[in-house]
């Protein structure tokens, strides 16, 4: 028996594990660099807490000890019985919110926290050093985050489906709870305060009205109760008829005093079930659900209605801006707009207006929303979408920090030149008395939690980008890798180069130089140029493409929508000259001839259709890669990848071939050289997309 046992060990520690990925980035396998082990010992023999132990504090040492046992290899003492080297946890007032030190004195190392989360954050910080084999020895660093309110937001149903979810079922058991506690929540949990995720909102904004009863309270409950010692606040969705759904309140006017006493009442109760309950996300007046307009009433009504009754327990409204009111003759681009500018200034102080990074809807690129900058008394929060709606679902490998960065760093001007995107979220161009960022999340119930392993990255990347904004999409990517996958130079190299060029790729081989919204209907998979019709012209792939036998491109300059006169006059110059306009964003602002000869010393038809070609070979080239990295990285997680890029490759070939014979019936134009005519027809190409139509 005890052979057996030694046996054990010793395959545990030769033979490679097949990883499935649950584990994500927090493995905290055994360190192979000797030295680096021996470096990291010398701090590490005990873990003391100086300050009280809230769970949230328990959390933060447990999860030290369990992050060094394993990365080092060694037992951790509980208390201090020698002088030196051991990780002291405890308290400064000083330090920013949530903000912590990390410094080494004494021959011990102080994870100094402002607040219990501080000291979470300073405790994955350094089991992220210690992850990535970075240098600890005489450490002192500070971190504190730039934005306050760092949100995943779940579009997940009462029934366990996800809207827009490709990696398996909902998380939450709703079913089961609140009796049954799935350990999956805990490890949910812990995954997001690793990276300083604090605040979720576990239901579809597109909402049910069951999450408000009694009933359903209690499960909520259940789930916060998890989440609480992770530092994560809880949020519901709320449907705006609820009055009216659940208590047969004859309307859900935001000025009916009864419904204003309804929703008072119902905050009430809620908060006696979550004391630390953290506020109502709404989706009103936008693809069908209710809200104030109904009642001839405004979003700043219907927001301050929630926001006075979430007002004495602190709660907070989040009030999406995604709306675009049906109007066949005008651009949905301006809709948002149109309707909050006017509204600057008139919420009340615990409300926050959610808006997407882009104007139409998470788009493999867009450019920044025009209310970003345009709204100096009203604190918008940033919504980016995490989970891959109209970027491949869960079989395309595509690195988001990518376009979230590209989105943060976008300069609005709104009070001069470097007001950036980043820094109206943070704040610090309109003083923002209160901050937010939420990530549409990408989790399933599926083993590795996001479906394709590389997505893994996006959920990381986005809390990394919530926290701290400068920090750029390489060195995000770099860390990750080095936890996820391989510490392995070359092949960190290799992972982190295709990741970096991997959006690109996509928007190659899907939407390059600016086309957007000509994926398929409903489903926004693959290809469908040619829709027409629709139950509103804006959900039609020809709205946005408008090609013709003169050219392609929505034109958003003076003689079009002028939907480019939203933004600052600079940006406006960016923008507003096709002969200059960023290539990236040439068909999002103008209607461009197909002979115009390009930047690129191309006429537009030829580099348009150029680059669905480049942008298959490009995933050609990314198989390539991943196939260098076979012999370095786990090979399970290793060949679940590679699965997915020949799939990428198979989908990439539909995007071209669709996209290049369809825009040829305008165009007239033979494909350029050295690129071939495809063999399919659209006829052929039709066919597929249709079989992803059916029911
Ligand atoms: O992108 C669209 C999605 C809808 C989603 C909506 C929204 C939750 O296709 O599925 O609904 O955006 O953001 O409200």
């Amino acid at each position: 028996m005890k052979n057996l046992i030694l046996i054990c060990l010793i395959l545990n520690v030769c033979v490679a594990h097949a990883d499935d990925g649950y584990r994500l980035w927090l493995k905290y396998d055994l360190l192979s660099d000797a030295s680096k082990r021996a470096e990291y010992q010398r701090f590490s023999t005990f873990i003391e807490v100086r300050t009280e132990p809230t769970p949230v504090v328990q959390t933060a040492q447990a999860e030290l000890k369990r992050g060094i046992e394993g990365l080092l290899g060694a037992k951790v003492g509980a208390t201090a019985k020698l002088k030196g080297g051991g990780i002291i946890l405890q308290k400064n007032e000083s330090l920013p919110e949530e903000g912590y030190r990390i410094e080494s004195k004494d021959d011990n190392l102080f994870i100094s926290g402002k607040d219990e989360r501080g000291i979470l954050y300073g405790c994955f910080e350094l089991l992220r050093l210690m992850q990535t084999e970075s240098p600890v020895s005489g450490i002192k660093i500070e971190q504190a985050p730039k934005i306050r309110l760092r949100m995943l937001n779940h579009w997940d149903n009462p029934l366990g489906t996800i809207e827009r979810g490709y990696a398996g079922a909902s998380l939450w058991k709703w079913y089961e709870l609140p009796e049954t506690i799935d350990p999956r929540y805990q490890d949910y949990a812990r995954a997001n305060a690793s990276i300083g995720i604090n605040a979720v909102a576990i239901n579809n904004v597109n909402a049910s009205a069951r999450f408000l009863t009694t009933e359903y309270l209690s499960k909520v409950k259940a789930l916060a109760d998890v989440f609480r010692p992770y530092g994560i606040q809880v949020f519901l969705s709320i449907n705006f008829a609820s009055p009216k759904i659940l208590d047969k309140l004859p309307n859900s006017d935001p000025l009916d005093p009864d419904v204003r006493k309804w929703w008072q009442e119902k905050a009430k109760e809620v908060y006696r079930y979550i004391p630390d309950f953290g506020g109502f996300l709404v989706k009103a007046n936008s693809e069908g659900e209710p809200g104030p307009q109904e009642h001839g009433r405004t979003h700043a009504d219907g927001a301050n209605m929630l926001a006075e009754a979430l007002r004495p327990f602190n709660g907070k409204v989040i009030w999406r801006a995604f709306v675009y009111s049906p109007d066949p003759a005008g651009d949905r681009f301006r809709e948002a707009y149109n309707e909050f500018k006017p509204l600057d200034g008139l919420f009340d102080k615990n409300v926050v207006v959610q808006v997407k990074n882009g104007p139409i809807d998470f788009q493999p690129r867009e450019p920044f929303h025009p209310l970003f900058g345009a709204m100096p008394k009203t604190p918008l929060a940033m919504e980016f979408q995490i989970t891959q709606e109209y970027l491949g679902f869960s079989t395309n490998l595509v690195y988001l920090a990518t376009l979230f960065k590209e989105c943060l760093e976008a300069d609005t001007y709104a009070s001069g030149k470097g007001s950036t995107v980043a820094k109206v979220v943070d704040g610090s161009v309109h003083q923002y008395a209160f901050t937010a960022i939420a990530g549409v999340a990408n989790t399933g119930s599926d083993r590795n939690w996001t479906g394709h392993l590389m997505s893994q990255a996006n959920w990381y990347a986005y809390g990394r980008l919530a926290w701290d904004h400068t920090l750029s999409e390489a060195q995000i990517a770099d860390e990750w890798i080095k936890m996820t996958w391989t510490k392995a130079p070359a092949a960190v190299l290799t992972i982190k180069n295709l990741m970096l060029r991997s959006r690109e790729i996509y928007v190659n081989h899907t939407t390059p130089l600016g086309l957007h919204h000509v994926m398929g209907q409903g489903i926004h998979f693959g290809p469908e140029p040619w829709l027409s019709r629709s139950a509103r012209p804006d959900w039609t792939s020809i709205y946005y493409h408008r090609a013709d036998s003169a050219g392609i491109g929505f034109n958003r300059t003076v003689t079009g929508s002028n939907a480019l006169g939203l933004y600052h006059p600079e940006v406006q110059k960016q923008w507003n000259n096709p002969e200059t306009c960023d290539l990236n964003y040439l068909l999002w602002f103008h209607h461009v001839g197909w002979n115009k000869r390009l930047s690129t010393g191309k006429s537009l038809w030829d580099e348009f259709s150029a680059r669905y070609y480049q942008g298959v070979e490009e995933v050609g080239w990314m198989q390539e890669e991943w196939a260098k990295v076979r012999d370095m990285v786990d090979p399970e997680m290793y060949a679940d990848v590679a699965g997915r890029l020949a799939v990428q490759y198979r989908e990439a070939l539909n995007w071209r071939d669709a996209c290049v014979l369809y825009f040829q019936t305008f165009s007239k134009k033979p494909v350029p050289a050295p690129f071939q005519q495809p063999t399919r027809t659209l006829e052929d190409l039709k066919k597929i997309v249709e079989i992803y139509q059916l029911k």
